[in-house]
């Protein structure tokens, strides 16, 4: 198995990194220890405030980490979002040729990713490689396959652009900055959730080393949330941010030579539908001149076969999810020093009128509880601290 900077040009991160799976992942030493821990940062916030960093810390004792992806969602979307922006970025799609006539293709199927199996030890696969291509039927009983082909490789490419909400995050003082490539997508493209995408080599050499065996308490990355106005009378104010490991679609860390660290390869059964795309004429119309795989129904046929898949070893990675808990604070005091009285009112007039600063919580100067926060705040609390007036009531 050796690097190959072709490979990673071709193909967007995620499959370069998944490309290769070494089986004979090193043997720790001491056993209990896992190869990799990830940990998702418990933190605190005010409403209503932007930018509160989310760290994710990793200790890696056996191999370089040199890329990964991995995905977090928060159980309470209503509390926290994950910064976002709109953004447009570019998808591919690959297509080879099946039938030409003369120098023409008139028939054509999309390459989609197969891990194929490079290496047997008896019936056992010991190494694969995941690469684009599809599977030929060679022989049909009735209308089933029962005889297929993998074909690797691809003819052409089709470039779409495509509109995606990218995430913010940070990589000051963590173990990721000056990293070439990383990128994060809201998956569900409203924030609930952020897939981060980083390499630590892209093109050309030379390469820089990814982060070698390190127990220390530096980040990996740290990703940027923004509290919401969240209601003092709020009694469930802590949102689990989640590592979804489930999909190693989007989970993986891979070392230098893009080899997955903590994953084993496994098989199952996999059902392949075919549709016919060309009957023969009658009265040879039950036969089919011409199959073609397809994802989902309708279908005419289906058959079975094996396929490899990755899966995460428990006894190797350790995840550990994190938590951001919403404060309360006192509502009405502006400059955040534990006591409302006339102080607050200052400082709110000077912030809105005279360029003073921003309140340390804003959500706290929301004195009549409607955003945004205003000169109605300050005459909420004047009325509050000297004529009788309700209590604050942030939100
Ligand atoms: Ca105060
Ligand atoms: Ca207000």
């Amino acid at each position: 198995m050796s690097f190959n900077p072709k490979f990673f040009r071709q193909r967007f991160v995620l499959a370069a990194m998944l490309a290769i799976v070494t089986l004979a992942a090193p043997m720790t030493a001491n056993a209990q220890f896992y190869d990799l821990e990830l940990q998702v940062g418990d933190t605190v916030g005010y409403p209503a405030t932007l930018n509160s960093a989310i760290s994710v810390y990793m200790k890696n004792y056996s191999d370089t980490v040199a890329g990964f992806e991995l995905w977090l969602m928060l159980d309470r979307p209503d509390r926290i979002i994950f910064q976002t922006n709109l953004d447009t970025v570019i998808d591919t799609t690959r297509w080879r040729c099946i039938q030409y006539s003369g120098p023409n293709c008139i028939d054509s199927v999309v390459a989609s990713l197969y891990w194929v199996c490079t290496q047997y030890s008896g019936n056992t696969c010991i190494d694969s490689v995941m690469q684009y291509g599809y599977y030929r039927c060679n022989q049909y009983q009735g209308e089933s396959c029962i005889d297929s082909t993998f074909i690797p490789g691809w003819d052409w490419m089709k470039i779409d652009s495509t509109e995606v909400f990218t995430g913010n995050f940070d990589t000051t003082g963590t173990l990721t900055r000056g990293w070439e490539y990383i990128q994060s997508r809201s998956l569900g493209g409203q924030g609930f959730d952020i897939k981060i995408t980083a390499q630590a080599n892209t093109i050309p050499p030379p390469y820089k080393r990814g982060i070698g065996p390190q127990y220390g308490t530096t980040p990996l990355i740290k990703l940027l949330a923004d509290i919401l106005p969240v209601p003092t009378t709020d009694t469930d104010r802590t949102v689990r941010i989640m590592i979804q490991a489930n999909n190693l679609d989007n989970f993986a860390f891979t070392d230098q030579k893009g080899d997955l660290i903590g994953v084993y390869t496994d098989t199952v059964a996999d059902t392949v539908l075919w549709r016919c795309q060309d009957w023969a004429d009658p009265p040879q119309n039950t036969i089919c001149l011409l199959w073609e795989v397809v994802p989902e129904p309708p279908y005419d046929s289906m058959s079975f076969r094996d396929i490899l898949v990755g899966r995460l070893d428990t006894s190797k990675v350790y995840l550990d999810d994190g938590s951001l808990t919403v404060l309360r604070g006192k509502c009405g005091d502006v400059n955040n020093n534990g006591v409302v009285n006339i102080l607050d009112v200052t400082f709110l007039i000077a912030y809105l009128y005279k360029g003073g600063p921003t309140p340390p919580v804003l959500s706290l100067a929301n004195a009549n509880g409607t955003w945004p926060v205003n000169i109605l705040d300050a005459t909420f609390l004047i009325a509050y601290l000297y004529k009788g007036g309700p209590d604050p009531r942030c939100s």
